[in-house]
Formats: C-alpha cells, structure tokens, sequence
C-alpha cells in the first residue's frame, strides 16, 4: 500500500490530487476520458508515502463540493482523544496503529483475527464521496477509501441467527487520554442491522483524500454509515461481532432520550438539543454566517436505504 510510483517530492496536497482528479471523472461522465485514465493520474500524481490507491466508484460521486482536506482533518469528533473539536487532531499521534488486528467474531461459520494489512486487501479499494452529518447540526462532504463492509461479513460466513453487527473501537488510555473522561462508557460502542450493514453504502474505511486515514479520523479503519447520524461510524476499530441481540450502543447508553439504536438522519425528528431539519456545511463560503442547507431524509440516500425500514415508524425507532 506504500508503494513507491517514482516520485520523491511534491508540493502537491492530497486535496490537490482529489480536486485533479475530480475534473477528470466529470469529464469522464460526459464521455470524454475514461475513469482508468482518472486513476492512472491519480497514481502518478500523488506523492506522499502515506498515500493509498483506490479506483473511483462513480455510483457515489456526488457534485456536492468536498470539505477541504484541513477541515476534515482539524475538526472532529474522538472523544478518545478529547471532546473539543481540535482535540482530535492535537493528540492522536500518540495512537499506534501497527500492529493492528480486527477480530470478526459472534455468530459466524468463520471467525478470524484479521491482520489490518491483510484486511485492506480482501476487496479492491474504492474511492467514494460521501456525505458526513453530525447529529450537533454540521456536515462534510468526504472522499472516503475503502470498500462495502458486506465483503468482510460474508467472508466470515454469519449464521442463520444472526441479525446484529457490534463495532467495537479501541479503548487504551495509555495512547487515549479521553478515555480517563467518563462521558461515555468505554469502548465506544456501535451497531447496526445485519442488512443495514450489508447494504452496499456501508463502508470499511482505510483512507481519504488519496491517503491512508489521519489519526484523528479513525486509523486505521474505521465505519462510514453515510445515511445516519456520524456518530455511528465507528472509529479505529478492533472488534466487529455478528449477534442476534440488538447491541447496546455508548450514545444510546449514555443518553436514551437523545440517542436511538437507529439513528438515521431525519429532518422531521430534532433531537432534543438541536434541530435536524437543516445543517451547516463546515468550510462553506461564509463560515458560520453561510446560510443553512435542508437536510435530507437519509442524508439524501433514500433511493439505496428507504427500504431497510419500510414498515417501520422511525419516530419511535429514532
Ligand atoms: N471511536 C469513536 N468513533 C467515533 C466518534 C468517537 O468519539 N469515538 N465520534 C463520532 C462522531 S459524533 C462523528 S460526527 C464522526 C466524526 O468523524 P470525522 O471526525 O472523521 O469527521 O465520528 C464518529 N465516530
Ligand atoms: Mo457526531
């Protein structure tokens, strides 16, 4: 993954490259280039050694204009490392993130303990833009690289009982200094519907912006559920547990009336802090005086997932 392409030294910034690249694959849409050419560029182009290469899935670009690359890196939500904004970024150098295994466990023909090197191999990388929101009321638009988690849970064959996957993120205090904070009840712990999670937007992370994740984004892989709120995107993870029990959540447990098990982005439903039904775009033009944006249901992914809940009422199940 840290292949050399022959180029040492670059001004060029990871957002740079994706921006390139960007305009290659619209001229791809109107026929004009193809997409491997987009990914050949993309090779040559890029030349830091933490990059990680990835083929543009088209299904999942959005026209949307991405969050920069300093944003999406400087402002977020790890509370391992931290519960301001900056946080994050400021201390999670002092996580290690190799070695590194996931353990995929539970009701499986095939459990295993993955070596993270040998699990970002099992399916070919994709880049795919997604949308990110925030339950506090922001969001990013986010080059993500990975592939559909459904890859690894049918490898590891799940049982006809099964109905639930558990994500369960590392919880070390002596490389998370949050973790000494008792705001939520370590490890932090997510979960979703087996078919939720086999839903082809859901997607085990390795990267952005053409380089293996930051740190403080969730190295070195991490959950994108890009039609729920973002805090079910789980980060730097180690165990993923197949079980027929719907799985105590850390928000769900720390704060019931706020936080549900299902958690899917939905205008009509405010949580009792902040209102749902719009949100702000972090870098957009004008900072915190840009004006609002509608938010959609599902996070404008109802076409791929308005199915999974077809007879359900998502005010109860929020
Ligand atoms: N382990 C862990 N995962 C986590 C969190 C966290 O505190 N710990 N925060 C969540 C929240 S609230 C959000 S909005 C997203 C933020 O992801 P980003 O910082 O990469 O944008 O990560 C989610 N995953
Ligand atoms: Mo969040």
């Amino acid at each position: 993954m840290t292949k050399n392409y022959g180029i040492t030294a670059s001004e060029i910034t990871p957002q740079e490259v994706f921006e390139k690249r960007r305009q290659l694959i619209k001229l791809a849409a109107v026929g004009a280039f193809g997409i491997a050419n987009a990914e050949v560029f993309s090779r040559h182009a890029f030349a830091q050694n933490n990059r990680l290469a990835a083929t543009a899935n088209p299904k999942y670009f959005l026209s949307d204009k991405p969050t920069s690359y300093k944003d999406v890196t400087s402002y977020n939500n790890f509370y391992e490392f931290g519960t301001d904004k900056t946080d994050p970024a400021r201390n999670a150098h002092t996580l290690k993130i190799r070695p590194w295994t996931v353990s995929v466990e539970g009701l499986v023909n095939k459990p295993k303990v993955w070596d993270i090197d040998n699990l970002i191999k099992l399916a070919p990388l994709e880049e795919r833009v997604y949308r990110l929101r925030c339950v506090e009321g922001w969001s990013m638009v986010i080059p993500w690289i990975g592939y559909s988690l459904a890859n690894l849970i049918k490898a590891a064959e799940p049982q006809g009982s099964a109905k639930y996957v558990e994500f369960i993120s590392l919880a070390d205090p002596k490389q998370m200094p949050g973790v000494n904070n008792r705001v939520l009840d370590w490890p932090y712990t997510e979960g979703l519907r087996l078919d939720e999670a086999m839903n082809d937007l859901t997607l085990l992370t390795f990267g952005l912006y053409g380089e293996i994740l930051p740190k403080q984004n969730g190295a070195p892989v991490r959950l994108v559920v890009p039609w729920k709120y973002g805090f079910k995107s789980a980060k730097s993870i180690v165990k993923i547990r197949i079980t027929d029990k719907e799985p105590a959540t850390s928000w769900k447990v720390s704060a019931p009336y706020e936080y549900g098990f299902y958690s899917n982005v939905n205008p009509a439903v405010n949580h009792p802090r902040w209102s749902q039904a719009t949100e702000r775009r972090i870098g957009a033009e004008g900072g915190i005086f840009a004006p609002k944006i509608k938010t959609l249901p599902f996070n404008g992914y109802a076409e791929q997932v308005a199915h999974l809940y077809k007879d359900m009422d998502l005010r109860k199940f929020f």
